[in-house]
């Protein structure tokens, strides 16, 4: 689709030429980028302050070598990455993703996005992202060890409770936050909130490692009641990925009286007419860091499909994809809608592609974009920045109370951003419109100095 604006036109034109070949960003600001061809038209001051060439290219960018000794003795090298995107509305905040997929690309697409869901989440935090191609499948402890700390020395000179506060994300739980917290303290002598998602021993807040999936939910629940009078209740849930998003979800979907029949890794997905059963799959993968086929091991009567792909076919009311960018695209959304799904709202970050998404939107399938969807965890974050600047900490009962709380004005900020733009019912034009013009109003309050 060609862009209305000249002026949203020449700034993708030239992000195109600057980011050549970086197919997931270029994604990710197209579809913002598309999002604000009204907005533009309406108000002309974001064009006069440069807003939108500004905010597609990072404040800063950082590419480092990380060498660590494996368990072997040998010598291993590996890039790392951190993108402070933006920080017009605070400090830059994003999680560190492990996975030999990671490239400029994806850190760069996933720091853009998480400018707009931090600023949806109403809470002072700016966005950004990092991570490195280290694989932490089939590494000792030792070796995620002596890598997190290698990371961390590098990375310690740009990160800092008040200037950027890095998290998990895929491939990064509390093990490794342990081990880069550990690594900072020491380098840094100072025992501050520099990240967030620690252990609860230290710092970390309640809920914050149930707090992706259940905002999910939270979110879900409130958009199926606002725009089809619907709930959780009684419906089957199809939820993709079984790591940290994708099991805190299953658990919250099930409480609110769904049923989840299916979950994947990246091997292949299984099926349980009974309903997943959690506690085996966080035995496996919490526990174990087993693979999904186990499951079948243990619950006989559950089935085992290799391709992760196969899960959308699955016959579901709900779908959550909580495992990657990209995995869900036409033919799963097809799929999807042929056996009459209702709603589909993203645990994980972009992970429908754009036809996908037309689909959904062309079936009237209601549909809870990434950004929105999913920014309970990173709220639940900066819940826990706040608790270490206070020396104080929550309640679970609390921490779980606020979260929903802005899970619901969340989703109601998008929808009344897409209504008022005349686009009733597109949440992912409401969630950028929304996203974007908090971060706008103050990028030109700031002047021209970024
Ligand atoms: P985890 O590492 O805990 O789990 C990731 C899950 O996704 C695993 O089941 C993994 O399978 C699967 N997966 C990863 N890569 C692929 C792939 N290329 N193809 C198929 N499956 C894959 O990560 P999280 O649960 O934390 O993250 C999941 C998603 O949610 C990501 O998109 C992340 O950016 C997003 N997210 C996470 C938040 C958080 O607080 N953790 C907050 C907001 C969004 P396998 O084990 O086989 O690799
Ligand atoms: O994509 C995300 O929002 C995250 N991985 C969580 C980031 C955070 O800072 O908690």
């Amino acid at each position: 689709m060609a862009f209305q604006s000249p002026y949203l036109a020449s700034v993708y034109e030239q992000v195109e030429k600057r980011n050549p070949g970086e197919k997931e960003f270029l994604q990710a600001v197209r579809e913002v980028l598309e999002s604000l061809e009204l907005v533009v038209a309406k108000e002309p001051e974001f064009e006069a302050n440069g807003v939108i060439e500004r905010l597609v290219e990072p404040e800063r960018q950082i590419q480092f070598r990380v060498s660590w000794v494996d368990d072997n003795g040998k010598v291993q090298v590996n890039r790392g990455y951190r993108v402070q995107f933006n920080s017009a509305i605070g400090p830059y905040k994003g999680g560190l993703r492990l996975h030999p997929s990671v490239n400029a690309s994806v850190i760069k697409f996933l720091g853009f996005e998480q400018i707009f869901k931090n600023s949806l989440t109403g809470l002072p935090i700016g966005g950004g992202k990092g991570g490195s191609d280290f694989d932490p499948k089939g590494k000792s402890d030792g070796e995620v060890m002596r890598f997190c700390q290698s990371f961390m020395t590098e990375l310690s000179k740009h990160i800092g409770a008040d200037t950027d506060v890095p998290a998990g994300d895929i491939g990064v739980g509390a093990r490794e936050i342990g081990y880069l917290f550990g690594q900072y303290k020491r380098l840094r002598n100072e025992f501050t909130g520099v990240l967030t998602g620690k252990g609860l021993t230290y710092g970390g807040s309640l809920a914050r490692t149930e707090a992706t999936g259940y905002g999910l939910c939270y979110f879900t629940e409130e958009m199926l009641s606002c725009m089809k009078k619907e709930s959780f209740r009684g419906k089957r849930v199809v939820i993709s990925g079984s790591g940290n998003v994708a099991i805190y979800a299953n658990q919250k979907a099930t409480e609110l009286g769904g049923k989840v029949v299916a979950m994947s890794d990246s091997g292949g997905y299984v099926y349980d007419e009974n309903g997943i059963d959690l506690a085996v799959v966080k035995q496996l993968k919490e526990v174990e860091r087993a693979r999904i086929s186990e499951y079948v091991k243990r619950v006989p009567t559950a089935t085992y499909t290799p391709g992760c792909k196969g899960i959308w076919t699955v016959p579901c009311d709900i779908a959550l994809p909580c495992a990657t960018q990209n995995e869900l695209d036409e033919e799963g959304a097809k799929a999807l809608v042929a056996n009459g799904v209702i709603a589909v709202a993203e645990g994980a970050n972009m992970p429908s592609t754009p036809e996908a998404v037309a689909v959904f939107r062309q079936n009237g399938v209601l549909f809870g974009p990434a950004k929105a969807a999913n920014a309970g965890g990173v709220a639940t974050s900066a819940l826990e920045m706040s608790q270490n600047s206070m020396r104080y900490g929550w309640t679970f009962a609390e921490v779980d109370a606020k979260l929903k709380d802005i899970m619901v004005n969340i989703f109601h900020n998008a929808y009344d951003a897409a209504e008022k733009y005349g686009d009733a019912g597109n949440l992912v034009a409401g969630a950028n419109i929304a996203g974007f013009e908090k971060v706008a109003r103050a990028m030109i309050a700031q002047g021209i100095a970024y």
